[in-house]
């Protein structure tokens, strides 16, 4: 194998949820660069056909798979769907996140729970239904996307830090109990990106300071510069990595 085509997605096919806009999108697009079929999801259907038309007009082989990712039903049926039309998925990006920023003691348990299922449990959710069908073939893999709040906490995004520390560990146990089936489960821990997400951040001066000021790389990180990361670890270059979370965050974590 040459080092070219450990990194060739051709004949592969990449679910990415949330990956209408923002970093899934960045994602989507790089696998379809890299060669791979894709599925593209979000939970509104007519975003999710609007950005999967986008994708194929830009020559890519894309297909629209709109449904909420916390909802286990919903889950179950679009898997059972691609069953019946002989649809394998090879690679599952776990990358739907919504973001709620509130000081904890006014926080309800309602917008708590909201942020964890949809930030963690979905990636439960989706891995165990990828994991049922890759374990068969002997082979798969899920790349979740984690956050530098995967390791440390940031006042007012308590209920997102818990969720994102939780994919340090959910991937770690997919490693545990899928390894042993040929499937590995890394993820990524992007650092401050720009996206509509983080708006509310990006557009703050004082908290646009902080993070050029706090990151070696000295910006924010602009969502296609997760591909390259993403498209190792969905590819053969990463076929004994397992359970890693990749920082891709201009350094920021590594610093004081
Ligand atoms: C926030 C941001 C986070 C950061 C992330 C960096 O509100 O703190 O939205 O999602 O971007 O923690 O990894």
């Amino acid at each position: 194998m040459t080092t070219q085509n450990l990194f060739d997605l051709s004949g592969r096919t990449a679910l990415i949820t949330g990956s209408t806009r923002g970093l899934g999108r960045a994602i989507a697009e790089g696998f379809g660069q890299a060669g791979a079929a894709l599925i593209v999801n979000g939970r509104d259907a007519a975003k999710t056909e609007a950005a999967a038309a986008e994708l194929r007009d830009a020559g890519l082989s894309v297909r629209a798979a709109a449904f909420d990712v916390t909802d286990e039903a919903a889950v179950e049926a679009v898997f059972a769907e691609l069953d019946a039309e002989g649809v394998a998925v090879d690679i599952l990006v776990n990358n739907a996140g919504i973001q709620h920023r509130q000081p904890m003691v006014e926080l309800s348990l309602a917008d708590w729970q909201r942020v964890i299922d949809t930030n963690l449990t979905s990636a439960f959710l989706l891995g165990r239904e990828a994991a049922k069908r890759m374990i068969p073939r002997g082979r798969g893999k899920i790349v979740n996307i984690g956050s530098l709040t995967s390791e440390l906490a940031r006042a007012t995004v308590i209920p997102y830090t818990v969720a994102k520390g939780g994919i340090r560990l959910l991937t770690k146990g997919m490693a545990a109990e899928w390894g042993p089936h040929g499937i590995q489960a890394n993820a990524i821990g992007p650092g401050y990106m720009l996206t509509e997400m983080n708006e509310a951040l990006t557009s703050n001066p004082e908290f646009d300071a902080w993070v050029k000021g706090r990151t070696p790389a000295g910006r924010w990180g602009k969502p296609e510069e997760l591909v390259g990361t993403a498209v190792y670890l969905a590819s053969a270059a990463s076929d004994y990595v397992n359970g890693q979370l990749i920082f891709v965050d201009g350094g920021m974590i590594s610093v004081l």
